[in-house]
């Protein structure tokens, strides 16, 4: 299963814009195992220089990425929970995501209506808060009689209402889900109801062309990731060769949607792993911290259950010594169990029986 983003903001903000110009560069990244699913969820692969660095020593048939999804909504207007507009209707085609992207708007542009008619990137993410807050409480209504009622005779229900009641007026405050501060198990109890403002969060400042490389106050104690929707659209459009060109006029070094997806990445903690073969060389998603059977898992579950061994080379010993055999001779084929910590970019091959 590939990470899940899902994209929220007012309407008018680049939204649609954003999404276009990542999942068009997903159609051009040839050989791709996954597709568009439907008009509004695109699979993006994660930007990562190392994967061909490894195929070209294996020479593979396939060079995978691993992938993010991307799922776009309509935006969001104030009063949004009460009806008004028409977003409140798709916060349900995120519920389930590992993570929210708002993006937030920053260019000018007179041409493009701002629905409350002024750039104010803070108040803006205000509103936004204030809707995604109002969703949940709503979920949280909905879930209480049900959760009152097993309460009665069920211990974990009884639990998991008395978090609902922590949730209820902390987010009654005006606070984000996730600020409060809860134990994994308290976490545990509510995950079932995929609360919005539980879910790690992300934002976008979509600038104007002229404001890149300038600096941007953080919101909600993060720093935005800087992005001209606009420009990245069009950047999307070109080939290898005159993006290049196009990046280097511009004093870029990558298009911003790489640094929004490795920005993700680290959000949510995540890193990658190889795997390197004749048949494919391939990036995979896990957790920081993850063991080695845990990564196996994202292959196959059978690679958990049956985990013997995990045959490891780091990504920079592959590297310097031009691939498997060349590591062995070098010394740097480890041979790791159940308890060994994945570190990032480790080449591995993993045995197993079922
Ligand atoms: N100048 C400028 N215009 C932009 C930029 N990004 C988007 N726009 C324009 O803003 C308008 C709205 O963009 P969309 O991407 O459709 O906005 P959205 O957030 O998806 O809007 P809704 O789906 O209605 O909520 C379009 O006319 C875009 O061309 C940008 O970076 N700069
Ligand atoms: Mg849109």
């Amino acid at each position: 299963m590939a990470l899940s983003i899902g994209i929220v903001g007012l309407p008018n903000v680049g939204k649609s814009t954003l999404f276009t110009a990542l999942t068009r560069k997903a159609v051009l990244a040839a050989n791709y195992p996954f597709a568009t699913i439907e008009p509004n969820v695109g699979i993006v692969p994660v930007p990562d220089s190392r994967l061909q660095k490894l195929a070209d020593i294996v020479n593979p048939q396939a060079v995978l990425p691993a992938a993010v999804e991307f799922v776009d909504i309509a935006g969001l207007v104030k009063g949004a929970n009460e009806g008004e507009g028409l977003g409140n209707q798709f916060l349900a085609n995120i519920r389930e995501t590992d993570a929210i992207a708002e993006v937030v708007r920053y260019f000018a542009d007179e041409n493009v209506i701002h629905v409350d008619g002024r750039i104010d990137p803070q108040g803006d993410v205000e509103t936004i808060r204030t809707e995604l807050i109002l969703a949940d409480l709503g979920t949280i209504d909905r879930a209480w009689s049900r959760t009152e009622k097993e309460a009665k005779r069920d211990k974990d229900a009884a639990a998991k209402l008395e978090v609902m009641r922590k949730l209820q007026e902390w987010m009654n405050e005006g606070h984000r889900a996730a600020k409060l501060d809860l134990s994994d198990e308290e976490r545990g109890l509510v995950r079932d109801l995929h609360l919005l403002t539980m879910k790690p969060m992300l934002y976008v400042a979509n600038i104007d062309e002229d404001d890149i490389g300038k600096e941007i106050a953080p919101i909600d104690g993060q720093i935005p990731v800087p992005i001209c929707a606009k420009i990245e659209a069009e950047m999307a459009e070109l080939e290898a060769e005159e993006l290049e060109e196009y990046l280097d006029m511009s004093g870029l070094e990558e298009p911003g949607l790489n640094a929004l997806i490795r920005q993700a990445y680290s959000l949510l903690g995540l890193q990658s792993y190889f795997t390197a073969g004749e048949v494919e060389v391939r990036a995979w998603t896990i957790p920081v911290g993850a063991k080695a059977p845990q990564a196996a898992a994202v292959i196959h579950t059978d690679f958990e259950r049956g985990f013997i061994k995990a045959e490891v080379v780091g990504y920079d010993d592959y590297i310097a010594a031009g691939g498997e055999s060349g590591a062995k001779a070098a010394g740097k084929f480890r041979i790791e169990g159940k308890e060994y910590v994945v570190s990032d970019g480790d080449v591995i091959h993993f045995r197993f029986n079922v």
